[in-house]
């Protein structure tokens, strides 16, 4: 692993870093336009769990491969459900990437979770990827939400913090594998998404 020292965290929950306010809000801005861009290429869609339950949250995603979830079960595909590629990571999300994690390596993909209403994601485990070592890093745009962080395993204890537009949370290290979820987002508790909800990017080197 080669490239800059990584950046120091405000707060070290569990093990996961946090920043909060990490990007101000032209940044946020900025992100969002790329993120419309992303959207245009590849359009957000409702997946499904292999039971056929549909998922509260809509997503789509950008890099080499994206994350869909089907009556095939979980998996990382090289193309968008309607059969495009995934369009390329924004250069503004590669550099914070680099910024935050310090590695040279650029992540595979960039899910894009979006929020909207009573949306929300059970308790799980990032752990489609190849190699645990890389760490995860996600951005918060828009409405607060209520995060939870927990174990390794699926039961204990658990803590929760709001994420608010502009914080990245890095799982990595010893915490890469714990156990997290978004019980709620807060609505109208940010600007910056006209219509409100929110997006959550999720950077994870894959293969
Ligand atoms: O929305 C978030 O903050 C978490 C998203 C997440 O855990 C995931 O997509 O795997
Ligand atoms: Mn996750």
């Amino acid at each position: 692993m080669t490239g800059p020292a990584p950046l120091a965290p405000d707060a070290v929950i569990r093990g996961a870093a946090l920043y909060s306010g990490l990007l101000d809000r032209p940044a946020q801005e900025a992100l969002l336009a790329d993120l419309r861009g992303v959207v245009a290429a590849a359009p957000l869609f409702s997946p499904v769990t292999r039971w056929g339950k549909p998922m509260s949250v809509r997503m789509t995603s950008a890099g080499r491969y994206g994350w869909v979830s089907d009556r095939r079960g979980y998996r990382y595909d090289r193309q968008h459900p309607s059969g495009v590629d995934w369009p390329p990571i924004p250069d503004r999300v590669l550099d914070l990437w680099h910024r935050v994690t310090g590695l040279a390596r650029e992540p595979d993909c960039c899910l894009v979770n979006f929020y909207e209403g009573t949306a929300r994601m059970g308790l799980h485990q990032d752990r489609d990827e190849a190699d645990f070592s890389w760490p995860v890093l996600s951005v918060s745009l828009g409405d607060d939400a209520l995060f939870r962080i927990g174990n390794l395993d699926r039961g204990g204890p658990t803590e929760s913090l709001w994420l608010r537009s502009g914080d990245v949370l890095v799982l990595g290290g010893a915490a890469r594998l714990l156990h997290h979820g978004v019980d709620r987002v807060a609505a109208g508790t940010s600007t910056l998404l006209p219509k409100g909800g929110r997006i959550n990017l999720t950077l994870r080197v894959v293969d």
